[in-house]
C-alpha cells in the first residue's frame, strides 16, 4: 500500500540590492551605500518518526518559503528569510512530478530518521551599489535584483509500514475492527481464515495518525508453519504495538490468548515482547460481555492493558485505537532518540558556462552563474551592463565567444534576456 501526494514547492526570491549614496550634512557628494539583499527562504524536508502517513501534506498544495529582505541605505543588508520545513515521514520519497510512476530517479530519499534535504534553494539577495564601486566607476547608479528561488513540481510516496498489527484466532474480528477503525474493506465472513493476506489501515486518533495491518488467523502450530499466518508473522515483526483480538463468544478466551501468546513466543523475534492490548470483541453478545467483565479482573491484576469491544456495533473502538495511540507513543521515545547528523543534498553544480550556437544561430550562453548575472541585472542601464560584460569575461565567456566568431554588437542569449554583446 503506498501513500502518495502531489506538490508544488517555491523557494524564496532573493532580496533585491540597493541604489543608495551616503549622506552627511557638509559632504555634498558621499559614496555609494547600499546594502545587498538578503537570500530567499530554502524548502527543507525533514524525515519524521512522529509521522507515519502523508496525511497532513494537503494534496496539490503549494508550499512557498518567504522572501529575502531588500538591501539599505548605509550598507544595511536585507534580512534572510527563514527555510521553510515540511516534516514527513520516514521513508517517503521525493520525485519530480513529471516523472511516470516507476520511472526515472528520486529527487530524495527521506530514509533516515532527523534526515534534512534541501528540495528547492532559495534565491540570492542581489548586491547593493556599494558592491559596484571600483576605482574608475566610483558612484554606481546601479544594483542588483534578487534571484528567483528554486520552483519544482512534487510527487511525495510512502511506503506505508505498519506500526500497529492486529493478531488473533481466525474469526476473532480483526478485519471487522480495520473496518471499523479505517477506510480499509477487508473481506470479513462468518468463518475462519477469510483473510489470506495482510491488509493496512490508516487509523485516526483525533489529528494523529497510525497505520493498522489486519493478518491472517494465527493457529496452534503456525510458528511452524501450520495455517496461514505463519508467513505473515514476519510481517508482524516489524509493527511496534500488537493489538490482540479474542473472540469473547467462545467458550475458554483466556486459553485463546495463551494459544496466540504461546505461537508469538516461538516464532521468536522480539514478537512475544512487544506491548499488546488486549480486544476483548463482541460483547454485544450477552454472554460474551459477561465473560469479558470476568477475564477483565484478572488482566487488571496482571497490569495488561485491555478494553470491551465490538467491532461490529463500534462500540468502545475509538477508545482502543487511543489505547493503542498510546502504547505507540511510548515505544518511539524509547527508540533511539540521537537523530544522525544533518545530510544536505544539494542539487550537482553545472559547469561554469557553456557557449553555442542555437538553432536559430544566435550565440547561447547557459551556466549558473551567468545566468544569475544577466537576470539580476538591468541590463537597460549602460553601467550594469558593463558590469555584466566584465564579469563575463572574467569567466572566459570572452574567449569561448571569440571562438564562435561572435563580434562585439551581436545579440547573444544568457538565461532569460538577450543582449548585444560587449556594447
Ligand atoms: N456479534 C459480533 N460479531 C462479530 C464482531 N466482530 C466480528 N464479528 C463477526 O465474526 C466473524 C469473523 O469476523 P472477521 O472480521 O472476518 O474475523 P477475522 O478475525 O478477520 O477472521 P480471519 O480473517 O479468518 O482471521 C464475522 O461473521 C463477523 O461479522 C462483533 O463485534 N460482534
Ligand atoms: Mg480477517
Amino acid at each position: 500500500m503506498i501513500d502518495q501526494a502531489a506538490i508544488s514547492v517555491v523557494a524564496g526570491r532573493g532580496g533585491d540590492g540597493a541604489v543608495s549614496f551616503h549622506r552627511e550634512k557638509f559632504v555634498p557628494r558621499g559614496g555609494p551605500d547600499g546594502g545587498d539583499g538578503g537570500r530567499g527562504g530554502d524548502i527543507v524536508f525533514v524525515a519524521d518518526r512522529s509521522y507515519s502517513t502523508l496525511r497532513h501534506v494537503r494534496e496539490g498544495q503549494t508550499y512557498k518559503a518567504g522572501d529575502g529582505g531588500r538591501g539599505g541605505p548605509n550598507q544595511r543588508r536585507g534580512a534572510s528569510a527563514p527555510e521553510l520545513e515540511l516534516r514527513v515521514p520516514v521513508g517517503t520519497v521525493v520525485w519530480p512530478a513529471v516523472e511516470p510512476v516507476g520511472e526515472g530517479q528520486p529527487i530524495a530519499d527521506l530514509d533516515v530518521e532527523g534526515k534534512r534535504v534541501v528540495i528547492a534553494r532559495g534565491g540570492r539577495g542581489g548586491w547593493g551599489n556599494k558592491r559596484f564601486a571600483t576605482p574608475t566607476r566610483k558612484a554606481p547608479r546601479f544594483a542588483q535584483w534578487g534571484s528567483e528561488g528554486d520552483q519544482r513540481a512534487l510527487r511525495l510516496e510512502l511506503k506505508l509500514l505498519a506500526d500497529v498489527g492486529l493478531v488473533g484466532l481466525p474469526n476473532a474480528g480483526k478485519s471487522t475492527l480495520l473496518r471499523a477503525w479505517s477506510a480499509a474493506t477487508p473481506k470479513v465472513a462468518p468463518y475462519p481464515f477469510t483473510t489470506l493476506e495482510p491488509e493496512l489501515g490508516v487509523v485516526a486518533v483525533g489529528y494523529e495518525t497510525f497505520v493498522a495491518a489486519d493478518m491472517p488467523g494465527l493457529i496452534e502450530g503456525a510458528s511452524q508453519g501450520v495455517g496461514l499466518g505463519h508467513e505473515f508473522l514476519r510481517h508482524i515483526e516489524r509493527t511496534r504495538v500488537l493489538v490482540h483480538v479474542l473472540d469473547m463468544t467462545r467458550e475458554d478466551p483466556a486459553a485463546d490468548r495463551a494459544l496466540i501468546d504461546a505461537e508469538l513466543d516461538a516464532f521468536g523475534h522480539g514478537l512475544a515482547e512487544k506491548p499488546q492490548v488486549i480486544a476483548l470483541n463482541k460483547v454485544d453478545d450477552p454472554e460474551a460481555r459477561e465473560r469479558a467483565t470476568a477475564l477483565g479482573v484478572l488482566l487488571d491484576a496482571e497490569g495488561v492493558v485491555w478494553r470491551p469491544i465490538s467491532a461490529a456495533t463500534r462500540e468502545g473502538t475509538q477508545e482502543l485505537a487511543q489505547q493503542a495511540w498510546r502504547l505507540l507513543q511510548e515505544v518511539r521515545a524509547q527508540e533511539s532518540d540521537v537523530a544522525p547528523l544533518p545530510v544536505l543534498h544539494p542539487e550537482p553544480r553545472r559547469q561554469r558556462f557553456e557557449a553555442s550556437r542555437a538553432e536559430d544561430g544566435v550565440a547561447v550562453i547557459t551556466g549558473n552563474t551567468p545566468e544569475w548575472l544577466a537576470n539580476t541585472l538591468n541590463l537597460n542601464d549602460f553601467e550594469a551592463r558593463q558590469e555584466l560584460f566584465d564579469r563575463l569575461r572574467k569567466l572566459g565567456v570572452g574567449r569561448a565567444l571569440d571562438r564562435l566568431k561572435v563580434r562585439p554588437g551581436e545579440r547573444i542569449r544568457i538565461g532569460d534576456v538577450e543582449v548585444e554583446w560587449g556594447l
